[in-house]
């Protein structure tokens, strides 16, 4: 069989970390890292900590850190393709894996592993062309990743019996195959929706952003570049956002990667989190239809905004969970729209809106953070290039989240983490345990 470098390297990381971190808890178990009140329960157990992700750890004033490294050293530090100026993901991936800055070649290696692995069996088309054109992207995305666990190595090898230090070789098998069969699925989802049902066939010369920009249709080298952008900055944002603690969680069960992370997808749908980049859009192309097409002033986004606000409607891109500060996602996109677009109208809007939304939302008093994330930026630069289409923008999302959340999946099992399953209560017993302490 031939050698297969990445593997041999994340076993050689990630095994000596199992009994490292075995050792670790078997010595220090009891010590208290926190403490957590009843509001804290009740609004979703933000700021809690009740899991371990290695890939990468958010911090509320600073933003994501991939392995330690910020979006901006990233953009600065990973291999890139012959002249570009933004990342390849394929970086990002091994950094997350490894632990460590990949080199040139340790990127090459990676794009050429998911090229060789990128076939997507027929019956998977044939069951997108099934669905009526009318179901929305995300939807037929996960029906897509549920179609493929046909194929997955570690659900062949657990029927077949298999022990529990090695479950996750053939985890390896199906996290690889699976990203790299990702951008052909979504690719053939936009062309089936958008294009007439006109398919373009990969180039297996290109890198896998590059490729991905291919086969939707946009062969413009800044699309690329975008592309590689996009993709490396939504993959990962630690552990406990939806789509990553969905895929952890249902991973925790031992379903196989294509069951986990097609839950993680269904978890990005919702509005609140990845669908939130299509609502902007829609948001900024009803913004702009209310005052007839015009290009609106700050006081008209401010109008805007109140209404929104007035109807019970969150303004999208804004705010989080987490964040304290401006998201650094955020940041990037501004800075690629300013080189690379610095005279188009939307990008104009969106910089607009971060002028006259987060004292708004500060002036309501009750929104912990007022600042653009992520998605308040992304849909606007995707339709410079004329991928207008918004409702698929969140298969883009996932497709880049697929980094993330499967190399956390693989150390999941690389670890022997357990299967997750927190303690509920009612608040019944809630209101008993403060009786007992006031008695
Ligand atoms: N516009 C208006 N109101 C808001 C907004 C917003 N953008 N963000 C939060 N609020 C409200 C929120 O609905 C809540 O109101 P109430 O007490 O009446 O229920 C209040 O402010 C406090 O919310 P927070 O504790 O600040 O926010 P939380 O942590 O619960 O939720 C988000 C975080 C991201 C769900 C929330 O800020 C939001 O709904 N934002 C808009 C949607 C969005 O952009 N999501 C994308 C997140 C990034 N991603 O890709 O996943
Ligand atoms: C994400 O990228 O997952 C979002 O910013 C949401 C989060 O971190 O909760």
């Amino acid at each position: 069989m031939k050698t297969d470098i990445l593997k041999d390297k994340f076993a050689g990381v990630a095994l000596p970390m199992a009994t490292e971190i075995k050792e670790f808890v078997k010595e220090n178990g009891s010590h208290i890292i926190g403490q957590y009140t009843i509001e804290q329960v009740y609004s979703g157990m933000k700021g809690m900590v009740g899991m371990v992700t290695e890939t990468s750890k958010l911090d509320p004033e600073e933003g994501i850190r991939f392995r330690g490294y910020s979006i901006p050293e990233l953009r600065e530090k990973l291999p890139r393709a012959p002249h570009d100026t933004e990342p390849l993901p394929e970086g990002i991936f091994y950094l997350m894996l490894i632990g460590e800055l990949p080199n040139e070649d340790d990127v090459i290696n990676v794009s050429n592993a998911w090229a060789r692995r990128s076939q997507v069996p027929k019956h998977v088309f044939d069951m997108l062309d099934t669905l009526p054109l009318s179901t929305h992207p995300m939807t037929q995305f996960s029906c897509a990743i549920m179609a493929m666990q046909t194929e997955s190595v570690f659900a062949a090898a657990y029927r077949k019996g298999i022990n529990k230090k090695d479950y996750w070789d053939p985890t390896y098998e199906d996290v690889m195959n699976l990203i790299a069969r990702l951008p052909r699925v979504a690719a053939y989802i936009y062309r089936r929706l958008y294009k007439n049902g006109v398919h373009i066939e990969p180039d297996p010369k290109l890198d896998w952003a590059g490729n991905f920009a291919h086969m939707l249709g946009y062969d413009d080298y800044n699309v690329k570049r975008l592309m590689r952008l996009y993709l490396t900055i939504h993959a990962d944002h630690e552990g406990g956002n939806v789509s990553a603690h969905t895929t952890h969680l249902v991973g925790s069960a031992l379903g196989d990667p294509y069951l986990a992370f097609s839950a993680g997808m269904n978890g990005l749908a919702g509005p609140l989190h990845g669908l939130a980049n299509q609502e902007v859009v829609r948001w900024i192309m009803d913004l702009r239809n209310f005052y007839s097409g015009a290009m609106p002033t700050k006081d008209m986004i401010k109008e805007y905004v109140l209404k929104t606000i007035n109807e019970g409607k969150v303004v999208p891109g804004y705010g989080h969970a987490v964040l304290r500060k401006t998201d650094p996602r955020f940041l990037a996109q501004m800075d690629f729209a300013n080189k690379y677009m610095p005279d188009d109208e939307n990008c104009k809007i969106v910089h607009m809106l971060y002028e006259v939304v987060p004292p708004i939302l500060e002036g309501l008093r009750k929104i912990k953070n007022p600042w653009p994330n992520v998605d308040a930026h992304s849909g606007a630069l995707l339709i410079h290039y004329g991928m207008i289409e918004y409702d698929f923008y969140t298969v883009l999302f996932g497709v880049s989240r697929a980094l993330g959340v499967l190399a956390s999946l693989l150390w999941d099992r690389a670890l022997g983490n357990p299967l997750e399953r927190p303690g509920s209560v009612t608040t019944e017993w809630m209101k008993a345990q403060v009786m007992k302490a006031h008695a």
